[in-house]
C-alpha cells in the first residue's frame, strides 16, 4: 500500500484532516508522522526527515520533555491542534498513501 503516517505540509492539508476526522471520530487523538526523536526539540517528518515548517501546536506545545517525541493531532475543543506525546501510547492514526490520497485507519 505504501502508506505512512500523514504529514501536514500546510494549512490547507491541516484543515482537510480536521474536516475529515470531524466527520469520523473527532474526540480522539490521531498520530501524525512527526517526531523529535532524532534530536530533542527538532521536529521532523519521519518519512524523509524533512523539517516541519507549517505547525499547528496547541498552547504550551511542544513541551519537549523526553519521552514525548511523537506528534498527535489532538482534539482540543472546539478545534484540533498538535501535541507532543509518548510514542508508545495507543492512539488512532492517520495514514497517507504515496499518491497523496488520504486514508484513515483505526
Ligand atoms: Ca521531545
Amino acid at each position: 500500500m505504501n502508506a505512512h503516517l500523514a504529514e501536514v505540509g500546510d494549512e490547507n492539508e491541516d484543515n482537510f484532516l480536521k474536516t475529515l476526522i470531524s466527520s469520523y471520530q473527532s474526540h480522539k487523538n490521531y498520530w501524525l508522522g512527526g517526531s523529535d526523536a532524532n534530536a530533542e526539540g527538532v521536529w521532523q517528518w519521519m518519512q524523509n526527515n524533512h523539517p516541519i515548517n507549517y505547525t499547528n501546536w496547541g498552547h504550551g506545545q511542544p513541551n519537549n520533555l523526553h519521552g514525548k517525541n511523537c506528534l498527535v493531532l489532538h482534539y482540543n475543543p472546539p478545534d484540533f491542534n498538535w501535541k507532543a506525546f509518548d510514542c508508545m501510547k495507543y492512539h488512532n492514526y492517520i495514514c497517507e498513501t504515496e499518491n497523496s490520497s488520504w486514508i484513515i485507519l483505526g
